[in-house]
Order: C-alpha cells, then structure tokens, then sequence
C-alpha cells in the first residue's frame, strides 16, 4: 500500500484529492510538518526533489517523488478510484483534462479577483463566466441519467472534478445562480458528503451568496506581498548585527484602507502602465479650451498620436428612454464624474441632440491605448455598457467630419435630430 509525506498548505483543493483518494484506499499519507508555502517548496531540498517548486508534491516513504495533483492521487488510490477497465481508466483521464483545462482557468479568473489575489478585469470575469457556463451545463447533461462521472461507482473523476468545482461552490454558486445545474448539484454533494472526503474538507457549505468584488482586498494582497518580498530581500542582504537592531524598531503597520488610498493615485490609474506616446493630451486639452475650434481642430490633428491613443464614438443605446433634455445632460455629466480618474489620458466631447421626449446622446471619445478603455479599471464600468462603442480610423475622412462635428458642437444626429447641448470630459 503506498505510504509517504505530502507537501501542501492547508485547504489546497488539489491536495484534496490526494488527501480523500487516500481516505478510500487506506494509504498512509503523511502531512509534511512545519510547510511553508513560498519558502518550503522554493528551498534547494525541495528543489532537487521537485524541481518545478509547486505543491501538492508527494514522496513516498522510499523516496520516489510524485507531483501533479491527479497522479498523486492516482498513487495512493485503490482499484474502485481508478476505474475497472481500459475504457474507464481513459475516462477518468478525460475528467482530469475536462476539470484542468475547462474548469480550473476559468474558476481562478473568477473566483480570484473576489479574494483579492488577482485584479479584476470586467472582459476577462465576463469570458470565464462564459467559459463556466458551457462546462457546467455539458456536465449538468452527462449527469441527467448517472449518479457518478464514470461507470457505477465513484472514481478519482468525480473526486478530481469536484475538488476543481470547490471553489465555485464555496465563493459564487449561491442558489439562484446554481439552480440550472440541478445535476451537477445533486452530484457534487454526493460527492463531498460522503465519509471519506468530509474527512478531509470536513463540513462544507455551499455558498449562500456569491462573494462581492472589493478592490481594496487585491491592493491590500499585493501590499502584504511586496512587505514579505521586501522583508525577504533585506533579511538576506543585511549583516547579522544589522537584522539585531532592526528587530527593536517595530514595523509600522498601515490600516488597510490608508494603504489602499496611499497607493492609488501611484501605481492604480490604468493607463499608466500604457506607453505615453507623444500626444500631449493636457497641452491639447488648454488649447481646446483657449482657441476657437477653427484653431483647436487643426492642432489636434497635427499632435495626435495614433499609434498610442484611439478614437471612438459611443452611442447611447436607450435613446428611446430619454426625457427632459436636463436630465439627460445629468446622465453625461454623472459618468463624466464616475470616470473622473480617466481624464488623466482621456478626452471626450459629448452631445445631445434633439429636444424633450426627442432626443439622443452620442460623443467622440478620445483615450491612451488601441483597447476599450472602461474594461482597464471596475471603477469605469458603471455606465459603459449603455453606449456601443465605435473605434474609428483616424485617417479615415469619416472620422475627421465626426471629430469636427462633436469638438465644434454642430450638425445633426443619425435620425437628423439638432444639435442642442454639449459638455466636454477633459
Ligand atoms: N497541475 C498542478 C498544479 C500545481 C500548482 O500550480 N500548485 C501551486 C499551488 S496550488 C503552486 O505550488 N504554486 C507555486 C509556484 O508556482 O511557485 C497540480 O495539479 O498539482
């Protein structure tokens, strides 16, 4: 019977697996004591056993090392957990691939920014939902007529998929959004609930409402980190004598708010890690404002960078529900302040056209960067979705007449609506 040490850190869902198949076949495996992720496994030791630094990893008591999760798991398990033919082994490795490759990326890219260790990013959150959403429900099907993933019994399959499945489970599948799933439902409690994996995860709760994105938690993540590096870093540079004396200073430590706030006019605003380019979008912004668009136009076309910064039309896409001319100026004017930190590299001039009841808002946006601005940063993303979003070419005759239009306030919208108010984002 296979016997040996496990290095992991607590509540890691890959080594659940190893820890629950251990659990039905008898398998002695030990949890390497005193591990510290980030320093255990990044050691020269660990590093001559594994070379990759990554855990779960698995030594048997005669020194063969193991890592990847699912061979790990396929080790210590027995017969029943590993299929009773050829055709249930291939199946159980087909499970292993369906829960790496269309669960796993997708589950991180949308649980991870929840818990703060990764930055959220609208389009890329919006594509693993997608990507969930198709395994799910292909898993949902393949489990309308079984109990279990493969054959009659339960296999690593069904161990390997639910660990993957943990996560979603435990973070963002509360009721509502779990309710199309009642097969993958049924089974995943199966499958935890059973002795052998409460063992090892002990009670879970499903969630009863999904995590909520908190943009402090990832700045707070990334500060905690760079301490530790920093800490590193000067524990290995300094004399001895030198680490003596700093040990009486005590380390001052930043609310987490202050932290969050100190960093953000730094290193937060997106379009700083864009390159510059050589459009001075300030000077433009002064020249705008100072001269006549008889002038200003002009300017802005000879500065213009197109290699760096694009130009858009965004349309408002309820038009049909606008009212009172004033209060759909209040609509420009409240994303111009939602967006208040995108003024750094952008420029924008929108307008409405028409009159009460008549009306429709469009504008010519200008902006650091070939890509939709708004998915670069969560605080951006209020009100961006209610406007489609044209890129224009700006050698492109077209795009000259509409940046003429919407800088000098004039013409007429698509339905041949007047032009009647303007505001300028800068
Ligand atoms: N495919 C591997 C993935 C292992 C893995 O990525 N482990 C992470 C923690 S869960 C790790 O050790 N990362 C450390 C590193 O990348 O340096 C498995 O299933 O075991």
């Amino acid at each position: 019977m296979a016997s040996g040490t496990l290095y992991t850190y607590p509540e890691n869902f890959r080594a659940y697996k190893v820890l629950i198949a251990a659990q039905y076949s008898g398998a002695q495996v030990k949890i390497a004591d005193d591990f510290v992720f980030g320093e255990t496994n990044k050691s020269e030791a660990f590093l001559k056993k594994f070379p990759l630094g990554k855990v779960p990893a698995f030594e048997t008591n005669d020194g063969k090392c193991i890592t990847e999760s699912n061979a790990i798991a396929y080790y210590v398990a027995n017969n029943q957990l590993r299929g009773k033919d050829d055709l249930e082994r291939a199946e159980i490795i087909q499970w292993f691939g369906f829960a790496d490759s269309e669960i796993l990326p997708a589950s991180c890219a949308w649980v991870f920014p929840l818990l703060g260790i990764m930055p959220y990013n609208k389009q890329t959150v919006e594509h693993a939902k997608e990507d969930i959403k198709k395994a799910m429900t292909a898993l949902n099907s393949h489990l309308l007529t079984r109990t279990y993933l493969v054959g009659e019994r339960l296999t690593l399959a069904d161990i390997s998929v639910a660990m993957t499945l943990l996560h979603l489970y435990q973070y963002i599948y509360e009721p509502n959004l779990r309710k199309p799933y009642q097969n993958v439902n049924r089974w995943f409690q199966t499958v935890i609930y059973q002795p052998e994996s409460m063992a090892v995860i002990g009670a879970f709760k499903l969630a009863e409402k999904t995590l909520e994105y908190n943009p402090k938690k990832f700045v707070e993540t990334q500060r905690k980190t760079s301490k530790k590096e920093k800490k590193e870093k000067e524990s290995k540079k300094e004399p001895k004598e030198a680490k003596v004396a700093a040990k009486k200073e005590p380390v001052e430590e930043l609310d987490p708010t202050d932290a969050a706030l100190a960093a953000e006019p730094k290193s937060t605003n997106p379009f700083d890690t864009l390159p510059k380019g050589t459009f001075d979008l300030d000077d433009f912004k002064r020249f705008y404002s100072n001269e006549d668009e008889a002038k200003s136009i002009p300017y802005f076309w000879e500065k213009f960078d197109p290699e760096h910064y694009s130009i858009w039309l965004g349309e408002y896409k309820f038009n049909n529900e606008l009212t009172k001319v004033f209060m759909s100026c209040n609509l420009i004017s409240g994303m111009y302040q939602r967006l208040d930190k995108m003024r750094k590299a952008a420029f924008a001039s929108a307008c409405l056209f028409g009159t009460d009841n008549n009306s429709s808002i469009s504008g010519i946006w200008v902006w650091r960067g070939q890509e939709l601005a708004f998915t670069l940063c969560p605080d951006w993303q209020v009100d961006y979705e209610s406007y489609s979003w044209t890129k224009l070419e700006p050698s492109k005759d077209e795009t000259k007449q509409l940046v003429q239009q919407y800088f000098s306030w004039t013409g007429t919208d698509k339905m041949g609506r007047e032009f009647n108010q303007g505001k300028i984002f800068k």
